[in-house]
This record gives structure tokens, C-alpha cells and sequence, in this order.
């Protein structure tokens, strides 16, 4: 009998993907295209610089550096119809519960929904309630931000601690640091995650309780890490300012778990709230995003959001031949498994992008590092890559070689701004021609007639020779502002979905964090445990428990 979907129609029996004509049709052409050199690419198309380029959303998108032609992206094309993308991003944008293995729909695109658009999912407007907590959030930060928001002593806050991890810390982190040329910067921001207690005690050693706001972010408000540091904020802010009246006015949450928030003593009123269709690695523009307000404020905040939409729009809406995420997630597919590229190095050349990468590596990593299907079976081709980086220039200096010289490929995303977000101009023209010098050596290269042609003794010619042929990606804006971050990071969370069409994973889901939480539980009582325990673990784990117990003083 066949399946149907949420809306009736009739599901076709999944095939699995490498036996797809489509997929074989690709793997036949990619025999002859890893043959290819760039130079022979370039060559064959004096154009290709403007061929194989598009623009969306402010952003500029070069893919003329990867080995692909026109045959190429036809074939990913076919793929991804035969992959029903067009049906997987209408389904998210519908609201349907998309979020198979949790049950949930996907929504992190009503979060940027302008005012006036209507969503309705389970019979509510979700962007009235969106719009509904940014007003909130907005009139918190005016008052926070203009010095009217009082701690308990009657003094204004001048410190915000944002305590959270994973998708409550990383999209915060980064967009702090990548527009904090439009920062107030008589607040002062820091971000607590890692569970050793050096995190919290680092961030707050210099600030004065008096004047120290903590933003508990936590959608389940049960993360380990977050509480055990959020106990530990409320046990700073009770020794210095011992009433317990002063919580309400220095600890404010996010969260979608409002009892639980009660319950470590945070008043509800301080509370702002999403839901649980926001997903945590998609959820920097939710109220998640509170510390991204306080310092950008509401205004520049909505410019974010309008930039998130404004990319929103064009993947929503372009043909998938024009369409920016979509070509990007496809050619990431190629690269991994079509030429066999299991890297992809991520690197700004934009020193307020410095989190980027590691923001990157959550959102792809925790998204599309699967091996089942949806219908849990095995996906059968490699799915995501390691993602990894580090803004140029500072990468040239140190494993760029491997890139250049090394014996794996490494797909590349290169990001630049034509304007300098500081005075010093001259500097940054330097960083963006490094920027572009290393998109051409690594597609062109160097061979050896032109080594030798230098003049390059023959014994020292091989070291000397660049084989090329290094694929990469140029992205490239007018400057870095909300609107461009927005966007940026809105054409990475749709290509994450396009490439989870094509494997056919829950790209939402996170089930391979689960069993190591468990675990922690187990072994947290016996790393403390008063009398010696019965260890049952594997020797090697019994072992370190009992080094770790003796060297503490508790066997
Ligand atoms: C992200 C993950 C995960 C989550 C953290 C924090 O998609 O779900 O990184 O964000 O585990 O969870 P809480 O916000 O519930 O504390």
C-alpha cells in the first residue's frame, strides 16, 4: 500500500539514493570531470567568472572556482527534483512538521517574518506571536539600554552575562562579535557555556554584581551546563548583594519552559519565550538572540532579521537554477560525493567573523552529520563534511599548506566585505586581495615548467609546484552589517536543508548528543561518590575513574 503525506498525496516507496538513475548520471559524469583541471575549465569559457555567479540578498556568489560546467549543475538540478527539494523547502515554509524523529515543524523562517504576513500552524498566527516577544524584547533592551533598567541597589547594568551552550550560545557568541562595530559599547557583553567552572569565573572576575544582568538562555531550560552555571551566577549575585529580592532584577531568561524557569527563581515576567519549532542551532534570531539586541539594539536588530528574510524570500521563491542556498548545498553535495571531498574549510576574511566558523560547524555538523534516512534506514553515501576554519589572514600562516600542498582536498568558502569596517582602508584592500590571491592559487596553482621557468633548481622544483585544482566558493557583500549577517547566515541554514533533501536526513534532529549525556550522569556520581563504587564500565574507563578518584582524594 502506498504511504501519503500530511496533505493526502501519495508518497512514491523511497529509493535509496545511490541507486537513483539521477545519482549515477552524476557519478558517470564526475569520471570525466575529476579528470578536468580548472585552468581547462577557464579556458573552455572566457566568461565563466560571470557564468558561474549569482547575486542574492546583498551577497555576490562566485562558484566559477568550483569544478563544475553547465552539464554539472543540470545533473545536480535533475537530482534535486528527483530529491523533491522543491517540496521539502515548501513543506518547511508551510510549517510542516518537517522535524520528522521529533515531530515538529521548522520554522526558524517565521522568526523573520515581516509584521504583516500571516502563518498559521495548529490554528495560531505563529509571526503575531514572533512579533508579539520582539516587542517585548524591544522595550527591555530601550530600558536596559538607556540606563533605566535598575539593579537591586539602584544603579544602572552595565554588564550582561549571557549563559548558555550549544544553540543558545554559539549564534549569540558570533553575532556579537561579528557586528560589534555597531555595538553599544558602554555594555559591556560576555558569554559563559563550558560547564568547567574557569568559564564562569573568567567571565565575571572583573564586574561589579551591582551592575551584572544574567540572561539564562536555555530553550528546555534542563541543560546541565546552563543550570550548573546559572546556580553558580545566582550564588555570585547573593554573596555580593545578599537579598533574594536582587534575582528578579539582575536574571532575566529565554526560554520555552516557563515552570521550570519559576522554579530556579526567575521572575515569568522576565521571561521571553519562543517554541518549540525553533530549532537551538537555528535560533539566533528568536529571543535567544536577547544579547544580540542589548548590544546592537532593537532597530539594528530588526535590520537582521530583515536581511535573514530577505535571503528567506529568494530561496523561497527563485528557480532552484538561480536559486543561492540551493546551488551552494548542491555543490557542496558534488564536492563530497561526487570528487570525494570530505572537508570544507570555512574562512572570513573579515576579523568580526572570527566565530563564524565555529557557529558553522554546529549548524552543519549537528544538522547533517546523520547516517539514516528518515525512514531510518542507511543513508548508504557520505553525508556532511567536516566543517572547520578560521578568518584569513591568520589561516595563510599556518595550515594553509595543507590546503595548498597537502594531500586532501579541501573545499573552500571564502567571505569578504568591500568595505573596511575600520579606518585603516589601505589595510583592508591587503586582506581581500589575500583573499582572492588564495582563491586563484588554489584553483590554478603552479606547474612545474613555470617553477622551473623561475629559475627553481631542479632539486627543489617539486617542492615548489601548487597541482591546483582546488575547489572554492567566493562570497562576497558591500559591507558587514545586520542586514549582510542575516543574510549570510540564512543562505547556511538553507543550504543545510538542501543538502538534507538530497541525503534524505532530519537535518533537525540531534539524537548522536544524547547517549554521552547519559553516560555523564552515571559518572558524575561516581567521580563524587562518597564511598568507592562498583565500576562496570569497560577497563579503560574504570581505569581513568579510579586514577581521577585517587589523584582527588575520594578513593
Ligand atoms: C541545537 C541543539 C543544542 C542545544 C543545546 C542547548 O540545535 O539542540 O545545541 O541548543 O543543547 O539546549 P538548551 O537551549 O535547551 O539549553
Amino acid at each position: 500500500m502506498s504511504k501519503t503525506d500530511q496533505r493526502g498525496q501519495r508518497v512514491p516507496p523511497a529509493r535509496a539514493l545511490a541507486s537513483r538513475p539521477q545519482w549515477q548520471a552524476l557519478q558517470r559524469h564526475a569520471a570525466t570531470m575529476r579528470k578536468r583541471h580548472l585552468r581547462d575549465l577557464f579556458a573552455a569559457d572566457a566568461d565563466r567568472g560571470t557564468h558561474f555567479a549569482l547575486e542574492a540578498a546583498g551577497w555576490h556568489f562566485d562558484y566559477a572556482k568550483q569544478r563544475v560546467d553547465a552539464e554539472t549543475l543540470k545533473l545536480l538540478l535533475r537530482l534535486a527534483e528527483a530529491c523533491a527539494l522543491r517540496e521539502r523547502i515548501a513543506a518547511m515554509f508551510r510549517g510542516d512538521r518537517i522535524n520528522t524523529s521529533e515531530d515538529r515543524a521548522v520554522l526558524h523562517v517565521a522568526l523573520r517574518m515581516p509584521r504583516k504576513r500571516r502563518l498559521i500552524v495548529d490554528g495560531v498566527d505563529v509571526v503575531a506571536q514572533v512579533h508579539a516577544v520582539l516587542e517585548r524584547m524591544a522595550a527591555f533592551c530601550d530600558r536596559v539600554r538607556a540606563g533605566a533598567w535598575r539593579g537591586h541597589t539602584g544603579v544602572a547594568i552595565r554588564h550582561v552575562v549571557n549563559i548558555g551552550i550549544g544553540g543558545s550560545d554559539l549564534g549569540p557568541v558570533m553575532a556579537h562579535e561579528a557586528l560589534r562595530q555597531h555595538c553599544d559599547r558602554s555594555l559591556d557583553l560576555r558569554f559563559v557555556s563550558n560547564v568547567d567552572g574557569s568559564d564562569f569565573v573568567e567571565a565575571v572576575r572583573d564586574l561589579d554584581p551591582a551592575r551584572t544582568l544574567f540572561i539564562v538562555c536555555s530553550k528546555t531550560f534542563t541543560t546541565q551546563e546552563t543550570l550548573a552555571n546559572a546556580h553558580a551566577a545566582r550564588r555570585w549575585c547573593l554573596d555580593a548583594l545578599g537579598d533574594e529580592r536582587a534575582i528578579a532584577r539582575h536574571f532575566v531568561a529565554v526560554s520555552t519552559n516557563r515552570g521550570e524557569v519559576e522554579k530556579f527563581g526567575i521572575d515569568p515576567a522576565n521571561m521571553f519565550g519562543f517554541w518549540d519549532w525553533v530549532g537551538g542551532r537555528y535560533s539566533m534570531d528568536s529571543a535567544i538572540g536577547l544579547s544580540t539586541m542589548l548590544a546592537i539594539g532593537p532597530a539594528r536588530f530588526r535590520e537582521l532579521l530583515a536581511g535573514f528574510h530577505a535571503m528567506d524570500e529568494h530561496f523561497r521563491k527563485a528557480p532552484l537554477a538561480r536559486n543561492l542556498p540551493v546551488l551552494h548545498g548542491l555543490i557542496g553535495i558534488w564536492n563530497t560525493n561526487f570528487l570525494g571531498i570530505a572537508s570544507h574549510a570555512v574562512l572570513p576574511y573579515a576579523q568580526y567573523l572570527k566565530r563564524f566558523p565555529a557557529y558553522l560547524q554546529q549548524l552543519l555538523m549537528e544538522s547533517n552529520g546523520k547516517r539514516v534516512t528518515h525512514a531510518g534506514k542507511p543513508v548508504g553515501v557520505d553525508t556532511c563534511p567536516i566543517v572547520w576554519g578560521e578568518p584569513g589572514t591568520n589561516g595563510q600562516h599556518s595550515f594553509y599548506q595543507l590546503i595548498h600542498q597537502g594531500t586532501r582536498a579541501v573545499a573552500c568558502d571564502f567571505i569578504g566585505f568591500c568595505e573596511s569596517t575600520s579606518a585603516l582602508t589601505a589595510q583592508h584592500d591587503l586582506l581581500i586581495a589575500n583573499m582572492l590571491a588564495q582563491g586563484e592559487a588554489l584553483a590554478f596553482g603552479k606547474t612545474a615548467a613555470q617553477v622551473r621557468a623561475e629559475g627553481v633548481p631542479a632539486a627543489l622544483v617539486p617542492h615548489k609546484v601548487f597541482d591546483g585544482n582546488r575547489p572554492s566558493n567566493t562570497m562576497l557583500a558591500r559591507r558587514l552589517d545586520p542586514a549582510a549577517l542575516g543574510a549570510l547566515v540564512a543562505l547556511y541554514e538553507h543550504s543545510t536543508l538542501v543538502q538534507g533533501a538530497i541525503w534524505d536526513i532530519d537535518s533537525f534532529d540531534q539524537w548522536g548528543v544524547e547517549l554521552g549525556k547519559v553516560l555523564t550522569r552515571r559518572i558524575a556520581d561516581e567521580l563524587s561518590a562518597a564511598k568507592t563504587p562498583r565500576l562496570t564500565h569497560d577497563s579503560s574507563t574504570n581505569a581513568l575513574i579510579r586514577r581521577y578518584r585517587r589523584l582527588r582524594g575520594n578513593s
